[in-house]
């Protein structure tokens, strides 16, 4: 063999929780490509070829060199006919004129517009694209009715649609962890989600919350939200009690992905001066500049964070954490694995084994891979 014909062939695992997949990878320019594709394909509601690009995507993040001829695709997993076509398209000419139409289509902006409101889904805002909406400011001017969570997404859109970055994260951990420790001595206060992964920013803040007596943490949500409420820290939440053990089929159903934590959805009002005590802005009249109903906050004293907070018993921590630590294709992945390949079902609540027909009970992350037949993969490595 000629010196230039051997390059190293990557062993690439066609399970994303096989697999380390860093934060920062070489192929954005692909990934973001096929995303796009993979978030149409969600907005038209066609499932199936969105986890097809989605997954097609992970694999490129997860290469360790960026991909400069198709020839560097050799024997990698999941990547199918539609998005090879794609990635030779950008290798040749520098666009994919499909992702390229599919950016710039009225239906892809208007649902990208309007599910980007908090509380829209896919299925609202395909309905709302169809009476002829295309974006948040529609919702205001053609006084569509709209629930409570979507209500506070129009009025908060400005400070949602702003990342949250891990200086207002941190911030805002104290503030859970003061309030948990409050009205709970000796409780655990975890931050799960895209910061946990090492993100720089995330749409949210995501924190889990145990304690080490089972049993002590029922009740605890209403318990936090009063607190939070009585500081003058909530513009928004929704909580929803713990549905786990009413569940009649038994724990872990394994067609459900949704968790029953007893978990509320809520949106924070973080005050900046908190962020940046030098720069603290004293004139109170900054809030009450409202012009189409949406919030101007240039110049305010505080800004909107989503932040979700969930609360799980002690003997199901290490899946909660699990679950909530993402990616959510990482997590997709694993139920997949886990379902194929070893017979078991994951939840955030707890492992099923069905050829033993019993739980498998785990006190960590590791020993939940380790129940899995996998190599632990470290939440930095999760960015599938
Ligand atoms: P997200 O907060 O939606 O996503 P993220 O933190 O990875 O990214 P971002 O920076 O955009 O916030 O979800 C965090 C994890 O929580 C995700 O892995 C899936 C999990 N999750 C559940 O288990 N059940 C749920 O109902 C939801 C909404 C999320
Ligand atoms: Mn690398
Ligand atoms: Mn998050
Ligand atoms: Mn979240």
């Amino acid at each position: 063999t000629k010196p230039s014909e051997v390059t190293p062939a990557i062993l690439m695992k066609s399970y994303a929780c096989q697999r380390r997949t860093p934060l920062k990878h070489h192929n954005s320019v692909l990934t973001d490509a096929l995303e796009i594709l993979a978030l149409n394909a969600e907005f038209t509601k066609n499932e199936g070829r969105s986890v097809a690009f989605r997954r097609a995507a992970s694999v490129l993040k997860a290469l360790p060199r960026g991909v400069r001829t198709m020839d560097d695709l050799k024997d990698l997993p999941c990547l199918g006919e539609h998005s090879l076509r794609v990635i030779k398209e950008i290798l040749d000419a520098g666009t994919s004129s499909e992702v390229e139409w599919t950016r710039q289509s009225e239906q892809f902006q208007a649902m990208k517009a309007l599910t980007g409101v908090f509380g829209v889904g896919v299925r609202t805002a395909d309905r709302w694209f169809r009476e002829g909406l295309r974006n948040h400011l529609d919702l205001i001017h053609k006084s569509q009715k709209l629930n409570r969570a979507q209500e506070a997404g129009v009025q908060y859109y400005n400070d949602l649609n702003t990342p949250v970055t891990k200086k207002e994260a941190m911030v805002i951990t104290v503030i859970v962890e003061k309030a948990v420790n409050d009205v709970l001595p000796g409780a655990i206060i975890t931050l799960t989600g895209g910061f946990r992964r090492g993100k720089e920013v995330g749409h949210d803040v995501d924190f889990l919350i145990t304690h080490p007596d089972e049993g002590a943490e029922e009740k605890l949500m209403p318990k936090i939200v009063n607190w939070l409420e009585d500081q003058g820290l909530l513009l928004y939440q929704k909580t929803t009690r713990n549905s786990y053990l009413e569940n009649k089929d038994g724990p872990a159903r394994p067609a459900c992905n949704m968790d029953r934590f007893e978990r509320c959805f809520s949106i924070f009002k973080l005050e900046r001066s908190k962020l940046d005590s030098d720069t603290r802005i004293e004139d109170s009249s900054y809030n009450s500049g409202v012009t189409d109903g949406t919030q101007t906050h240039s110049g305010s004293t505080w800004r909107a964070v989503r932040v979700d907070l969930v609360v799980s018993p002690y003997s199901q921590f290490a899946f909660a954490t699990l679950g909530w630590t993402g990616s959510k294709l990482f997590e997709r992945e694993l139920r997949r694995w886990a379902g194929q390949e070893k017979g078991m079902s994951l939840s955030s609540h707890a492992l099923y084994d069905s050829k033993q027909q019993r739980y498998l009970p785990a006190n960590s992350e590791e020993e939940i891979f380790t129940l899995l037949g996998l190599e632990y993969i470290p939440p930095s490595e999760r960015n599938a």
